[in-house]
């Protein structure tokens, strides 16, 4: 039986439901309140010790990091239904799912520097938020996210998040013009892979950063939106107060952003 514990907005569990909706397997859910630092448990430390979801576990075998479970999934249970075919192909995708990682890295920058840190600031103390830091098992992360809690949109990874984003939309654009899906005329786990990212950015209301530039991302998103797989593995999980916040607080931060992104290089 798989199990899988995740969090209900965090995008990376949003991508392995996806994932598994796709495929269409069932699994037990543990959804895990990140807000309240489920993740720092020690026994869910015991099986992602980064004290980061989604975990997913089948008979007892861990399986970590969103785009490896999807991989997993796909190859053991899904007869590679969801990998596209042909050398070059695979290649191609396997690259893809490599750059999720620093499109993961870009979107919690955003996040955090924005509607994130709005709420954090308005529900927690200082105190609080140094507690929370503290807990962070990875020093690196840890100072991320202390810049972008104290700096927002100044912070310095708000500059790299957005030339990963701008050289990610550059290709996505180039794979829509070409075909519809990412990978070719058919679907594939790197739709799967990408889509809660550009969603969170759709919701933060900074759908600005790809309409005029990479039009055809528009298109594949709301492809991407009317399929079963999107209503089960995200929308069902939204929680329409916290989205309304979610875009109203995104919206505030928009022009700043706009700004810092006609000015990259
Ligand atoms: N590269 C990892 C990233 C995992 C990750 O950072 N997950 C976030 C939610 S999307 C998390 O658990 N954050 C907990 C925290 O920030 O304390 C993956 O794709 O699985």
């Amino acid at each position: 039986m798989l199990i899988l514990y995740h969090g209900s907005t965090s995008v990376c569990s949003q991508k392995v439901r996806v994932g598994l909706a796709e495929l269409g397997l069932s699994y037990d859910s543990v959804i895990l309140d990140l807000q309240k630092g489920d993740q720092f448990a020690p026994d869910y430390r015991k099986l992602n010790p980064s004290a980061v979801v989604p975990t997913l576990v089948n008979d007892g075998l861990v399986v970590v990091e969103s785009s490896l479970i999807l991989e997993y999934l796909d190859r053991e249970m899904g007869s590679g239904q969801l990998s596209p075919k042909g050398e070059a192909a695979q290649v191609a995708a396997d690259h893809w799912m490599l750059r999720t990682l620093d499109m993961h890295a870009a979107i919690n920058t955003l996040s955090f520097s924005t509607a994130a840190r709005d709420r954090i600031r308005a529900k927690k103390t200082p105190e609080e938020i140094a507690q929370d830091l503290e807990r962070m098992p990875d020093p690196v992360s840890r100072a991320k996210r202390q810049s972008l809690l104290e700096d927002g949109l100044a912070s310095v990874h708000v500059m790299q998040a957005l030339l990963v984003l701008r050289r990610a939309f550059t290709d996505m654009q180039a794979a829509f013009e070409a075909h519809d899906w990412m990978m070719g005329s058919a679907f594939s786990k790197v739709d799967v892979a990408l889509i809660a990212y550009v969603d969170r950015l759709d919701r933060l209301g900074f759908s600005g950063l790809w309409l005029n530039e990479f039009p055809a991302i528009d298109g594949w998103l709301r492809a991407m939106q009317t399929r079963q797989s999107y209503a089960t593995g995200i929308a069902a999980f939204a929680d329409p107060v916290a989205s309304k916040t979610l875009r109203q607080s995104g919206e505030r931060y928009w022009p700043d952003l706009e700004e810092r992104w006609l000015k990259l290089p």
